[in-house]
C-alpha cells in the first residue's frame, strides 16, 4: 500500500466555507489571532462486520460527510487551549507535558488529549508544541457513527501539523487506534483506520495486522440511509462494550483449551485462533458448535476450564472495567464473530462480482448481520429493531444497526430510485409517532454517499 507522508492539504470546498468561516471567527473571538490550519476527520458508518474488528477480522465500512473540524495555531510554549463550538463542553487547558488521561469519567477533551498523547508517544521528543484550538463537531454522539474516532484523529492531525511532523494516513490510523484505548474502550481499529484512509465515492475493506485497506465499489444503484433511533449509550462510561471484548477473549481461550498443541494463554482473539489452526470459518463454527454450550459460562467454570485463580483470571483475560462480570455468554459471542467474519467476505465477493442482483444479495446479508447482532451479540436496542423494520417496511433492501449498537443508528441498503420514499416512509412510521424524536428528524436520518477522509485545509 502506498506510504504517502501526512493527509492532504486541500482547498476548502465551496460549499463548506461558511462553517469555516464561523470557526475561523469563534477562533479569532478566543484567541485574538487567525488560526494557522484547519484539521478534518470525518466520522463513518459500518455497512457490515460489527463488533470483529478486535477479533482480528476484515470490516467493510464508508466515511459520512459528517465530521470534527478544528482551527489551529501552534503554540511554542507548549500549552494545549481547547475551545468547543458546542457550550456544552467546557473549556480546557493543559501543558502538553503534563497530560494524564483517567479512564473514570470519559470528558470530551479526554478524546482530544487521546490524539495529543499518541503522537507524543510516537515521536517521542523532547521539545514538544502544543497547539490552541475551537473544536467543531457536526458527528452526533454516541450513535454508532464514531464521533469519538473524528475527535481523537482530528486532533492526533493537529498535534502532527503542529510540530511539524511527518507520518503518513496508515501509520497515523495505527497510533490513533491504540490511543483512543487510553480513555478505555478496548476497540480494533476500524473506526480510526477508515476515518483517515477514506476516499470519496467508495467503501473500503479494512483488514487488520498490518493494516490494509481495499477500495471496494458498490453498485451503481446502491443507496445508503442513515437512521439516528435517537437511543444513547458512551461506550466509555458503560461495561457492555468491554465485556464483549472479554467474551470473545475468553470464548477463544476456551476453544484452545480443546485444542491439542495450542496454548491458551498465547491466543487472544478469536482470529488469532482461526489462523493456528488453519480452520475456514464454517470450521470454526462447527468447533463452536461442538466444544462451548449456549448457556452462559460463570466466572468460577472459566476459571475451571483454563485453571486458573479468579485473580489470575484479571491478568490473563479481563480489563479495567469488567473484573466484576461474572457471567460470560461465549457461544452465542462466537457464533456471531465467525459468521460476521463470513458475510464481510461474502458482502466483498458480490461487489467485485456486481451480479444483476447485488442490490438484494447485500440487503440479504445486512439483514442477517443486524438479527446476529440482536441475538448472538446482544448489542441492539428495542429503538433500533423497530427503526430496522419501519426501514425494510418502506423499501429496504438490508437494514441493520451500525456501530458498537446499544442505541445509536441504523443503515439501510435501498434502491437509489427510492430514497425519498424510504425517507418518507421512516419519517411518518419511526419518528413522528414520538414528539421528541420527531423535532430532531431533519439531523437523524439522512440519504448518505461515500466521504472523502481525513485532511488538512489552509485556513
Ligand atoms: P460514538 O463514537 O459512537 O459517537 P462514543 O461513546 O464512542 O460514541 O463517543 C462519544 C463521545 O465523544 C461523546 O460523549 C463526547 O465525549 C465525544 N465527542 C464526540 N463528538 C464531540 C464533539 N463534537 N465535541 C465534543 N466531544 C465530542
Ligand atoms: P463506535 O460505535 O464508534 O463506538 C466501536 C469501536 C469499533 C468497533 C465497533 C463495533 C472504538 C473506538 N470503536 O465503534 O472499533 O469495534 O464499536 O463494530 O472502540
Ligand atoms: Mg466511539
Amino acid at each position: 500500500m502506498a506510504q504517502d507522508k501526512n493527509p492532504p492539504t486541500l482547498p476548502i470546498p465551496e460549499d463548506k466555507k461558511e462553517r469555516f468561516e464561523k470557526i475561523k471567527a469563534k477562533f479569532i473571538e478566543i484567541y485574538g489571532e487567525e488560526p494557522k490550519f484547519f484539521s478534518r476527520a470525518p466520522g463513518r458508518v459500518n455497512l457490515i462486520g460489527e463488533h470483529i474488528d478486535y477479533c482480528g477480522y476484515s470490516v467493510l465500512p464508508m466515511a459520512v460527510e459528517l465530521d470534527i473540524i478544528m482551527a489551529v495555531s501552534p503554540d511554542t510554549q507548549g500549552q494545549i487551549s481547547l475551545v468547543n463550538t458546542d457550550p456544552q463542553y467546557q473549556s480546557y487547558n493543559v501543558d502538553v507535558n503534563q497530560i494524564v488521561i483517567t479512564k473514570d469519567v470519559p470528558h470530551w477533551y479526554k478524546y482530544v488529549l487521546c490524539g495529543i498523547q499518541g503522537i507524543k508517544e510516537h515521536f517521542q521528543s523532547d521539545t514538544l508544541r502544543g497547539f490552541k484550538a475551537v473544536v467543531d463537531g457536526t458527528v452526533p454522539r454516541s450513535a454508532g457513527l464514531s464521533s469519538s474516532s473524528a475527535l481523537v484523529c482530528c486532533s492526533a492531525l493537529s498535534m502532527l501539523k503542529a510540530n511539524e511532523w511527518t507520518m503518513s494516513k496508515e501509520q497515523l490510523a495505527e497510533v490513533c487506534a491504540k490511543c483512543e484505548r487510553f480513555i478505555g474502550t478496548e476497540g480494533g481499529g476500524m473506526d480510526q483506520a477508515i476515518s483517515l484512509t477514506a476516499v470519496a465515492g467508495k467503501a473500503k475493506l479494512i483488514e487488520f495486522n498490518p493494516l490494509r485497506t481495499q477500495d471496494v465499489l458498490l453498485p451503481p444503484n446502491a443507496a445508503f440511509v442513515v437512521g439516528n433511533s435517537l437511543a444513547e449509550m458512551n461506550k466509555a462510561a458503560t461495561p457492555q462494550f468491554n465485556t464483549r471484548v472479554v467474551e470473545c477473549r475468553l470464548a477463544a481461550q476456551v476453544l484452545a483449551t480443546s485444542q491439542e498443541g495450542v496454548k491458551w494463554r498465547e491466543i487472544r482473539r478469536l482470529g488469532e485462533l482461526q489462523e493456528k489452526l488453519v480452520y475456514t470459518l464454517d470450521e470454526m463454527l462447527n468447533l463452536v458448535t461442538s466444544k462451548l454450550h449456549p448457556e452462559p459460562y460463570t466466572k468460577q467454570e472459566v476459571c475451571e476450564i483454563l485453571e486458573v485463580t479468579p485473580e489470575e483470571l484479571v491478568e490473563t483475560s479481563l480489563s479495567a472495567n469488567t473484573t466484576h462480570v461474572d457471567s460470560f455468554s461465549l457461544y452465542n459471542r462466537a457464533t456471531h464473530v465467525y459468521s460476521e467474519a463470513k458475510r464481510v467476505v461474502q458482502f466483498k465477493a458480490i461487489c467485485d462480482q456486481q451480479p444483476g442482483n447485488a442490490l438484494e444479495q447485500l440487503g440479504e446479508l445486512m439483514n442477517q448481520s443486524h438479527a446476529s447482532c440482536r441475538d448472538m451479540y446482544d448489542c441492539s436496542h428495542p429503538d433500533l429493531d423497530t427503526l430496522v423494520e419501519v426501514s425494510k417496511a418502506n423499501g429496504a433492501v438490508g437494514s441493520r444497526m451500525t456501530g458498537a449498537g446499544w442505541g445509536g443508528c441504523t443503515v439501510s441498503i435501498v434502491n437509489a430510485e427510492k430514497v425519498s420514499s424510504l425517507l418518507a416512509g421512516v419519517k411518518a412510521g419511526y419518528y413522528q409517532p414520538n414528539p421528541d424524536k420527531f423535532s430532531k428528524v431533519d439531523e437523524a436520518l439522512f440519504a448518505t454517499t461515500p466521504g472523502g477522509g481525513a485532511a488538512f485545509y489552509i485556513a
